[in-house]
């Protein structure tokens, strides 16, 4: 047989399956269904060794189930709104629109050249109006049941990106983008009331769910729900989750934000107090809390402790975030680390708390979590669909209007104000209750709204009368596995959780979670250990590996990896390369087909049973590298035989089938002359075969061990043959030499006795 050259077969059957729409499903059959799913990507306009190995790796998976019957869905598409288009605008003078969709046809055809069997027929790129017409539809639907609400709040701001961070976002104090100092100010903003949801998302058990606990976990800590009480003193509310404690407490400290500091300042205190509150304003959250070392400011006034009934001073700290509770706390420094190193640097009274203090007060649950702030001033993202009209307010778009879209033209060089702003033929409307000239809301919003819900438009994504179709959803979500990253533990997988919730509340479904399963995949690191990155140089170009090496190479390379959830292994060409070999040496068995395996090749039918099962059961538990590995070792036996068998060879190529697509159609498709292997039924393993064929038995002489024999199974009741067996070990014939054998005692399978 001819060579083993990859782009010689790869390009062909991408094409053939394209043409063939071999994947395609029918969504009205969800009997048996699997809605596998992997976190779509941001066009960045380059698929990178990362995007290879969330994705091709799980293609593995959705092959599997299709060869073993199952109705598969396994959409892809593109999260398409986001800065980076914008800030390529900027630099680049590219409309962000322009990049996006460029990006957008080039990544696909990097996509195609993976061999993974997408449902491309179903699309969803977020930045086209047929999508953002339902983040719009969405965020009126939360208007108008208070769960999204303008507000004004603390925002991390970026100065550079001229826009709000979410707390995620910032990473040591910096914009997670550009890494510019993030300073602290107050905006006015959109909110989506997280808080409301708070305690329904907070991981319960739920034994139908399987999430990683590291998530559930992570997810808990971040709403952080807290029990306590609320106290007054003297018109101060404070909130405690240790009412136990307040005898001990010695005196009061207010945020620097709240609304009594002036109330409380005396006139003497009055420009050290002003000035600390100066000086705390472009501290981040982050830095008030973890506080390396403690500020604070007296007021000059005191108020009565409500249990030890003591005259307490009150101060300004900026350790009490005006966030929280009631942003005011008694401190106990006697009980509590933080009022402690207070008290000790103003020498402040600790006295001994007797925990047994039982203050009046209210019960308060407090979560730590924030209400999701979501307007971006920024262009490259969904308006946000209100109106403001000088007499009637802020006024909704009506449904009817929608999608509210966005203006191709627009100046979006950051200027301090929204670049949608100056869009004026855009922004100047009439508003819909009375007519008269208004003005479009010029904030755009962020596009974790549009990733939060877009599994949903997967199975309707041209539908443009409803955001989709009940029945279809209600019989294909929940989904059944998810594959993403684990930076997405507290940001996007609990949005989408929080989404699915209000969807159900909306009676748009009938579930509260949206994923049955998550797996968070591990990273490939450059050769040199390190995240691969540009400046660093270790980038390895996945382009590069498929010329030199073939798609199928480099899939089942990433798949023998390490276990997919949590490997973080560095990139190795050697290894690729021995992943290389063995397909070459797949490709050149099919020369030992002999004919087929005889009933007694008892050995070879265990090898290839064995070898199934492992397939099988690791690629169920997404253990693709064992599952490789199996494989490795059969081709090994297989190797060391002159001949093999059609059934061994065509069971090799179906167990190989779903990580390495092109070869194992081309090889099939020689031996077979059939197409195509990608809807051949799954390799069943036979219990029967996998059980070893021989059985250790006793022979004993009056009851002596005298030897261990091996009998093959099938003679285990012939007690005949037994019997001649166990006379003809050499070391029981030497007892049995010059006696006579009374009786023989046969335990089946167990025990041979020779009574003599
Ligand atoms: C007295 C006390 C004694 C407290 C003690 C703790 C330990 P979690 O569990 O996070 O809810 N606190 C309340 N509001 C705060 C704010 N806005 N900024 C900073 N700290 C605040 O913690 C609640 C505790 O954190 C509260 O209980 C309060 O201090 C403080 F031995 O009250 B405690």
């Amino acid at each position: 047989m001819k060579k083993y050259i990859p782009s010689d077969i790869e390009p062909k059957w991408q094409k053939k399956w394209e043409e063939d729409r071999l994947y395609e499903v029918d969504l009205s059959d969800a009997v048996r269904r699997q809605y596998i799913l992997i976190e779509f990507s941001y066009p960045s306009g380059d698929l990178h060794m990362g995007h290879w190995f969330a994705f091709a790796v799980p293609d593995i998976l959705a092959r599997f189930r299709r060869m073993q019957g199952y109705n598969v869905f396994f959409p892809n598409g593109f999260d398409a709104f986001g800065l980076p288009a914008e800030n390529a605008a900027i630099k680049k003078g590219i409309h962000p629109r322009d990049w996006t969709l460029s990006n957008i046809e080039k990544m696909k055809q990097q996509f195609k050249t993976m061999g993974a069997s997408f449902n491309w027929e179903n699309e969803v790129i977020t930045c086209l109006p047929e999508y953002y017409k339902w983040n719009q539809w969405i965020f009126l639907k939360m208007l108008g049941k208070g769960i999204a609400y303008r507000g004004k709040a603390l925002a991390n701001w970026c100065p550079n990106c001229q826009t709000v961070l979410a707390n995620e976002n910032v990473e040591a104090g910096k914009c997670w983008r550009c890494g510019t100092e993030v300073i602290q100010k107050q905006v006015e903003q959109w909110f989506l009331k997280l808080t409301e949801y708070a305690d329904r998302l907070l991981w319960k058990d739920n034994p139908i769910v399987d999430w990683p606990k590291a998530v559930r976990e992570g997810q808990n800590n971040w709403i952080g729900k807290s029990e306590g009480m609320i106290l007054d003193f003297d018109g101060v509310e404070v909130f405690t989750t240790r009412p136990e404690t307040t005898d001990g407490a010695t005196f009061l400290v207010l945020a620097p934000e709240h609304s009594m500091i002036g109330k409380f300042t005396i006139a003497e205190n009055k420009n050290d107090v002003d000035s600390y509150i100066k000086q705390v304003k472009n501290k981040t959250e982050l830095e008030r809390k973890e506080g390396r070392e403690k500020t604070g400011v007296f007021t000059g006034s005191f108020v009565k402790n409500p249990v030890s009934n003591k005259e307490i001073p009150v101060w300004v700290a900026d350790y009490i975030l005006m966030g929280y509770g009631t942003g005011a706390i008694m401190a106990v420094p006697y009980a509590d680390e933080r009022d402690k190193e207070f008290a000790e640097k103003f020498d402040l009274p600790i006295i001994k708390t007797s925990f047994k203090a039982k203050p009046q007060g209210k019960q308060k649950v407090n979560y730590h979590i924030h209400d999701w702030s979501i307007s971006r001033q920024r262009y490259w993202g969904t308006p946000i669909p209100v109106i403001y009209c000088d007499t009637d307010g802020m006024v909704s778009v009506p449904e009817k209007d929608l999608p509210v879209e966005l203006p191709y033209e627009v100046d979006y060089a950051p200027k301090g104000k929204p670049p949608l702003a100056t869009a004026e033929d855009w922004v100047e409307v009439s508003c819909p209750k009375c007519g008269k000239s208004a003005k479009r809301e010029v904030e755009t919003m962020d596009t974790f709204v549009d990733s939060s819900w877009y599994f949903f438009r997967y199975l309707d994504p041209k539908n443009s009368q409803q955001i989709f179709k009940k029945e279809v959803v209600e019989k294909w979500l929940p989904l059944d596995i998810y594959f993403g990253g684990a930076e997405h533990t507290l940001g996007h997988t609990l949005y989408s959780r929080f989404f699915t919730k209000f969807f159900h509340d909306l009676g748009l479904i009938s579930f509260e979670e949206y994923a049955r399963k998550r797996v968070n995949r591990g990273l490939i690191l450059g050769p040199d250990g390190q995240k691969m990155s540009k400046s660093r140089g270790n980038v390895v170009n996945p382009d590069e590996q498929v010329k030199s090496y073939g798609a199928d190479a480099v899939r089942l390379y990433l798949a023998f990896i390490g276990p997919y959830a949590g490997t973080v292994a560095p990139w190795d060409n050697s290894g690729l390369n021995g992943v290389y070999h063995f397909l070459q040496r797949v490709w050149g068995l099919a020369d030992k087909i002999g004919s087929n395996l005889q009933g007694n090749d008892l050995e070879a039918r265990r090898m290839m049973h064995k070898t199934i099962k492992r397939v099988t059961e690791d690629i169920e538990a997404n253990k693709f590298n064992t599952a490789v590995a199996g494989m490795m070792e059969w081709l090994n036996y297989l190797s060391r035989k002159d001949q093999i068998s059609q059934d061994e060879y065509r069971t090799l190529l179906f167990l190989l089938a779903p990580f390495a697509p092109h070869i194992t159609e081309e090889l099939w498709e020689k031996i077979s002359q059939k197409y195509s292997i990608h809807q051949a039924s799954w390799p069943v393993f036979d219990e029967k075969s996998l059980e070893e064929e021989e059985l250790p038995l006793i022979v004993q002489v009056n009851g002596k061990v005298r030897d261990v024999i091996m009998i093959q199974k099938d003679i285990i009741s012939n007690k005949e043959v037994i019997e001649k067996k166990g006379k003809g070990s050499v070391k029981v014939a030497k007892y049995l030499e010059g006696t006579s054998v009374k009786k023989i005692v046969y335990i089946e399978g167990k025990v041979l006795n020779f009574i003599v």
